[in-house]
């Protein structure tokens, strides 16, 4: 992999010169090759930033050195013949992420702009994109803010430059623990098995593969609940723009944002029935936030928005059947099967014990009824609630 990075600051990004990327670039696994900013200018004093246009705060890097050197990095010879992926790290870019660097190490050619200051003036990204035909990236490290890009550079060529096929012997290690399959490493430990009056946990010394296994999963979902709730979901689906779907059980803080939600749905039904005897239109924030009582409510969110919801409980009579209503689902996600998560959702919660799942929907509402009929429901004894339902019900597995 060919990488360019662009810097005032060339001498910050020795590092790379060190370690497993150095060995790389030994190697000849990566070939990094690192660019003065100021070799682009022309005026005695090598200028690379000026003051902000509207006014502000700080400087502004000037677009002419930054066109100059990437027209001297394009024109650099490149075995790949292909032309490189331009990523600007900056506080207002895409998140950065083990999914990002598995991305890029496939690139065959990155070049990185290190911005200072208060960052480039916008017109250098429209000309990489516009002009000189370069995929641009701005990615963020983290929700904090750095000098310049310099750093941000260096772990992320870390971060990459490790993917690259024969850059880490070991390929098992490549399959990471952490950010691979959504939850955080168990604790690891070495010899001695005990150590300043501390013991390796016995299991780990038992010999007993499976109880070992056992107890590093049990480790993993522990620390992952304790250091980042964040990452433990029920599962995952893609919403809108690809931005995955969180499914996490309701508290009162989202009471008044599901109450829009469920009106909306049940104004879609009262619309499709000409009916206003739908009982969801009725409940309002007191009754939203008492349901939270007495049933539980999970919320699909994507990138923070709420996109569905569905309530479940224990039916109040002989408490022996599983009760799953109010599944709703934003428009512009209806078909994108996220209404069948939040109901395999709404099934995988009911406790030990329960034999018969149901469902009341509204007669006309046709698709629903398909869907539901493919998700194994079938037409119930039990007696539906209101007039225009049927109520659905399915065997537990
Ligand atoms: C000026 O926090 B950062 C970051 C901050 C910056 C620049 C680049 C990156 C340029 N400030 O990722």
């Amino acid at each position: 992999m060919r990488v360019d990075v662009v810097s005032i600051f060339p001498d910050y990004l020795a590092p790379l010169d060190l370690s497993l990327i150095g060995k790389a670039r030994e190697d000849g696994l990566l070939d990094v090759r690192v660019h003065d900013l100021r070799d682009f200018t022309h005026d005695r004093h090598r200028t690379v930033d000026d003051t902000p246009y509207g006014g502000g705060a700080g400087m502004v890097m000037k677009p002419q050195p930054w066109a100059e050197a990437l027209d001297h990095v394009l024109a650099l010879d490149n075995p790949s013949g292909a032309k490189p992926h331009l990523v600007v790290p900056g506080p207002g870019g895409q998140p950065f992420s083990q999914a990002l660097a598995r991305r890029l190490a496939l690139e065959p050619w990155l070049a990185f702009a290190c911005g200072r200051y208060e960052g480039i003036d916008e017109r250098v990204y429209e000309h990489a994109r516009d002009d000189l035909g370069l995929e641009v990236s701005v990615v963020s490290l983290g929700d904090y803010v750095l000098n310049g890009g310099e750093v941000a550079v260096l772990a992320m060529v870390e971060a990459i430059g490790r993917l690259v096929p024969g850059v880490i012997g070991n390929a098992e290690s490549l399959v990471e623990e952490s950010h691979e399959d959504g939850l955080l490493e168990y604790p690891i430990y070495t010899k001695p098995s005990s150590w300043n009056g501390r013991d390796v946990p016995a299991v780990l010394l038992s010999g007993n593969h499976g109880a070992i296994a056992a107890w590093r999963h049990e480790q993993r979902l522990a620390r992952t609940a304790a250091r980042r709730p964040d990452l433990l979901h029920a599962s995952h689906a893609t919403g809108p723009d690809g931005v995955p779907v969180d499914i996490t059980a309701a508290t009162r803080g989202d009471v008044p944002e599901l109450a829009v939600l469920l009106r909306a749905c049940a104004a879609e039904e009262a619309v499709a029935t000409g009916s206003l005897d739908v009982p969801a239109l009725h409940e309002g924030l007191d009754e939203v936030s008492s349901a939270l009582e007495t049933s539980q409510t999970w919320l699909a969110r994507s990138a923070g928005r709420l996109v569905g919801a569905v309530r479940t409980r224990r039916s109040p009579d002989a408490g022996d059947r599983w009760e799953i209503s109010r599944l709703c689902v934003t428009p512009d996600l209806d078909g994108s099967g996220l209404d069948r998560q939040l109901l395999d959702h709404a099934e995988d919660t009911a406790p030990d014990g329960i034999r018969t799942l149901t469902l009341e929907v509204g007669a006309h509402r046709t698709d629903a009824l398909k869907a539901y009929r493919k998700a194994g429901y079938r037409p119930a004894d039990t007696p539906a609630s209101r007039p225009g339902t049927v109520v659905l019900a399915k065997r537990r597995r």
